[in-house]
């Protein structure tokens, strides 16, 4: 049986759908021409007023944004609504030291909660429903973007957070979750650790799981559901738009609805800029056309897959977008957090000694995503005694877990170890299979 939250919504008939669509832009437009001084000044410099928004196509005439944009008006330039209205902020990591911010009016969290709850709703979930949230709470929009839907939903909620594995598999038992949602890789792990502690699928009462903020595979969808004895659903998001919900794989998992009537999706070629057609790859661009705190105009997502408007057999009418298969910048994403290389770099080159040729390796150890960075030291530091070395690295480690949030090992070579390049420097070897 198919659920819903918002049927009509989620049903309507394309045509009204486009009238709505168009209906919301256009308020947006004008709102943000006005209120935000960054848009002003962009759209003025385009040459397009908010009045010549006259129909959906209209939507490429307006500029892009991007997530340098994000970074230059660090932490509120890009907000619409006064900091007085904004009630949250979020924030994920940005190529520099800086946060990239999102920050919610009480509007866009309800936004938010209903496209969650729709999400949960479109994986099976009900107010029956027991929901263990082990996305990381915090800046990081997994575990409060959960949690507002499944509240929403009216379904019993969880607050776990990510980490304390035992005590995860203990509630799974003791409290009959019926729904887990986390990373894939976080999932994978606990389904490891589950064998370990000697639970069985029978102790366990799994129906479904609501996994993303990274990219997986089927393969791992299939070890997953058969692991834990759950189907396995993919959620996208990401906090610059509103954070998960902004699709959702419904009982077909067979690509993900995205939440039209919130969010306007298009498919750009990234050397053009050019929009291209359902079934073409491309990078995913969002229009936001409900939000009020910090809506975007053409967010540039670097998220590279295509789009499909062939109907769904669960009868929403939503476009589906197909799995992200990768980025079109170096963001690395370990264990769910964005990384980017330029982060590390910076952090290594805090300590005096270290030669600018690194590797940064990334794996896949117990299903939990490593970090080693392979750095090489000047030839008088590698000579000096064991205690002195072992200080530069615990330096080092300290300094890059800081700027990245995620522990790494270092690991000192001698110059000359780490394979030069005639073109661009392989600074990263990704050993993961995704
Ligand atoms: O990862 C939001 C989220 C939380 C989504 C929980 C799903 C579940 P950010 O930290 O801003 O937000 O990272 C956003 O993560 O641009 C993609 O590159 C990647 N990403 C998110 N979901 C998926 C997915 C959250 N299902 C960035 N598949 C995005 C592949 C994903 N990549």
């Amino acid at each position: 049986m198919t659920h819903y939250y918002e049927k009509g919504l989620e049903t309507m008939p394309r045509p009204n759908l486009e009238k709505l669509q168009l209906k919301h832009l256009q308020t947006l437009v004008e709102y943000v021409y006005e209120k935000c001084h960054f848009y002003h000044k962009k759209m003025d410099e385009a040459g397009i007023k908010p009045s010549d928004i006259k129909c959906l196509g209209d939507l490429k005439r307006l500029p892009f944004t991007t997530k340098q944009d994000l970074r230059d008006n660090y932490p509120y330039g890009m907000f619409s609504a006064p900091v007085n209205e904004i009630v949250r902020v979020h924030a994920s990591s940005g190529t520099t030291g800086k946060l990239t911010v999102a920050g919610y009016t009480q509007n866009d969290i309800d936004v938010w909660s209903t496209v969650m709850a729709r999400s949960l709703a479109a994986c099976g979930c009900s107010s029956s429903s027991i929901v263990n949230v082990a996305y990381g709470y915090g800046l990081f929009t997994g575990g409060l973007g959960a949690h507002y839907g499944s509240e929403r939903l009216g379904a019993l909620t969880i607050p776990a957070s990510s980490g304390n594995s035992k005590r995860q598999l203990q509630m799974f038992k003791d409290f009959k979750v019926t729904t887990l949602c986390c990373t894939p890789s976080y999932a994978l792990y606990l389904a490891d650790e589950m064998k370990n502690e000697g639970y069985n699928l029978s102790d366990l009462n799994l129906k479904q799981g609501i996994f993303g903020a990274e990219p997986w595979s089927e393969e791992m969808r299939v070890q997953i559901e058969n692991k834990l004895g759950l189907k396995a659903y993919n959620i996208y998001g990401l906090s610059e738009i509103i954070g998960p919900g902004v699709s959702v794989e419904c009982e077909y998992q067979n690509g993900s609805h995205i939440w039209e009537d919130h969010f306007l999706p298009e498919i750009i070629d990234t050397e053009t800029l050019e929009p291209l057609g359902y079934g073409q790859q491309g990078e995913l661009v969002f229009t936001t056309i409900s939000k009020t705190g910090m809506p975007l105009l053409r967010y540039r997502t670097r998220d590279l897959c295509s789009l499909t408007d062939e109907p769904c057999k669960c009868g929403r009418t939503h476009v589906r977008m197909a799995k992200v298969i990768g980025r079109s910048d170096d963001m690395l994403i370990i264990g769910g957090v964005n990384v980017f290389p330029s982060q590390i770099e910076s952090a290594l080159f805090t300590v005096k000694g270290i030669e600018p040729h690194y590797q940064i390796i990334v794996d896949r150890i117990n299903n939990l995503d490593k970090i080693e960075i392979q750095v090489e030291l000047e030839d008088e530091l590698f000579s000096d005694e064991v205690k002195t070395l072992q200080n530069l690295k615990n330096q080092l480690e300290k300094n890059v877990a800081s700027a990245i949030s995620i522990s790494v090992k270092i690991h000192f070579v001698s110059r000359g170890t780490i394979e030069r390049s005639i073109g661009k420097a392989v600074r990263v070897i990704d050993k993961r299979r995704i």
